[in-house]
């Protein structure tokens, strides 16, 4: 294997969808709370204000990556957790709560990387437009700017916002939250975001902060089913629409022609400004990508009605973790990369996983895929290319979003009812891995 010792495994998670604690200590309410008290929105009714109780349970979850031997967690601060408000005064019980995750992380030899939004934008922002309101940049940028003075002394690792095509899915489809269905939102929104993870970085280099900046971004590459001109059409207009513009803008210098002109066809052009451009050139430490599988697209044919996308189109759904590197690489290539990767995200979904009668969960359709992904990233390391760490998503299930808790990416299993954590054969495997190479690298 090619892996050093001082390569980054780890787990990933984030605030929203594990620390649950209702509104204990003065949290206040994120879209994700509102979207889920509006019936019908998640699946089983499910609310994030429970999810995996980590907010009183982090010293156990702790316990569980010390056993699992990895040297990092991604994880993300809930906003509304240190300013409820989302601006203004500091809640002192969230800041020290992080403070002590953080320090304790440290303390166990495991370098904490930290998103400053992974989608729980505060609801009072929302009350006043959210991400579409112009506005979002400074106070993400203030937001950030506290953050930095309260831990840049201590954490490693930061990241301004997580897949920035969730502010899409919340604005402009209506999926997720604020659940908002219009595409000119949508669009005004993702400009937004990505401006403000501009100015966050901005805020970084201002504040004197120690440790590294960067941006995750997922990336869902589309490959036409046919050589048809329609399928190929199909497959270039996802890739913009769905990962290129935010590479474009993230990585490269700015939206890509074809993007510019079909939203100014459509009426839903963003308003922009020369400085959000700015913001967004600023020079980022590292890249994260998310990779969780490639797709294959095309036109639909009349006889063919099953597709759960419903539309015009055809998407066929089969893991493929061994083009984890295959995609990592052209990513590199397409922006000339030369700043550090690392895998942010990388995991799989499985449903019905219940023990066998010798009480283990056998997943090992999860553990295959981890395998394949991670033989992947060997074979990077072997041709020479940077990449420096792997995230699992994720350390247990969790509140997965829309989906609710039905969806199940954890190598630990959650019982929802009473919080009880038991690791599944893939956590095992996953040590085994790591410990292999911490032996061997
Ligand atoms: O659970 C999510 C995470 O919040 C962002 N990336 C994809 C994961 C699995 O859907």
């Amino acid at each position: 294997m090619n892996f050093k010792k001082d390569f980054l495994f780890g787990v990933a998670t984030a605030a929203a969808q594990i620390e649950g604690g209702g509104f204990a200590d003065g949290r206040g309410a994120s879209i994700w709370d509102a979207f889920a008290d509006k019936p019908g929105k998640i699946k089983g009714g499910a609310k994030p204000s429970a999810a995996c109780q980590s907010y009183t349970m982090f010293d156990d979850d702790l316990k569980q990556m010390k056993d699992l031997g990895i040297n990092s967690y991604r994880m993300s601060i809930s906003w509304g957790r240190v300013l409820p408000k989302g601006t203004g005064a500091l809640n002192q019980k969230g800041v020290d709560y992080y403070k002590r995750c953080f320090d304790k992380l440290l303390e166990a030899g495991i370098a904490p990387n930290v998103t400053l939004y992974h989608w729980d934008l505060p609801q009072a922002l929302e009350e006043k437009g959210g991400w579409v309101n112009r506005d979002s940049q400074y106070w993400f940028s203030e937001y950030a700017d506290k953050m930095f003075r309260e831990f840049g002394g201590t954490v490693p690792y930061w990241v301004t916002i997580n897949e920035p095509i969730a502010t899409y899915v919340g604005y402009g489809l209506g999926f997720f939250a604020p659940g908002h269905k219009d595409k000119a939102w949508g669009n005004q929104a993702r400009h937004n975001v990505m401006t403000a993870s501009g100015a966050g970085v901005e805020a970084f280099r201002a504040s004197g902060a120690k440790g590294k900046i960067g941006v995750v971004i997922d990336i869902w590459k589309r490959f036409p089913r046919t050589d048809s001109p329609e399928d190929i059409a199909l497959a270039k207009d996802e890739d913009e629409e769905n990962w290129k513009f935010y590479t474009d803008r993230l990585l490269g210098q700015g939206y890509s022609k074809y993007i510019l002109d079909k939203f100014y066809h459509e009426g839903t052009l963003p308003i922009m400004y020369d400085e959000d451009f700015r913001l967004t050139n600023l020079p980022i430490d590292f890249y994260g990508m998310n990779y969780y599988n490639t797709l294959t697209v095309g036109v639909r044919k009349q006889a063919e009605t099953s597709g759960e996308n419903g539309g015009n189109f055809y998407i066929q759904h089969q893991s493929h973790p061994e083009n984890l590197g295959k995609i990592l690489k052209f990513i590199k290539a397409s922006y000339k990369l030369n700043i550090p990767v690392y895998v942010t995200e990388n995991g799989f979904s499985g449903k019905n996983e219940t023990p066998a009668s010798d009480g283990m969960i056998h997943d090992d359709e999860r553990i295959a895929y981890i395998d394949k992904a991670l033989k992947s990233v060997d074979e990077l390391l072997g041709e020479g290319i940077d990449v420096r760490g792997y995230y699992l998503w994720s350390l247990m299930d969790n509140f997965e979003w829309s989906a609710g808790y039905e969806s199940k990416y954890g190598l630990i299993h959650t019982n929802f009812e009473t919080m009880e954590r038991t690791w599944k054969k893939s956590a095992y495997w996953y040590r085994d891995f790591i410990l292999k190479v911490m032996n061997e690298g």
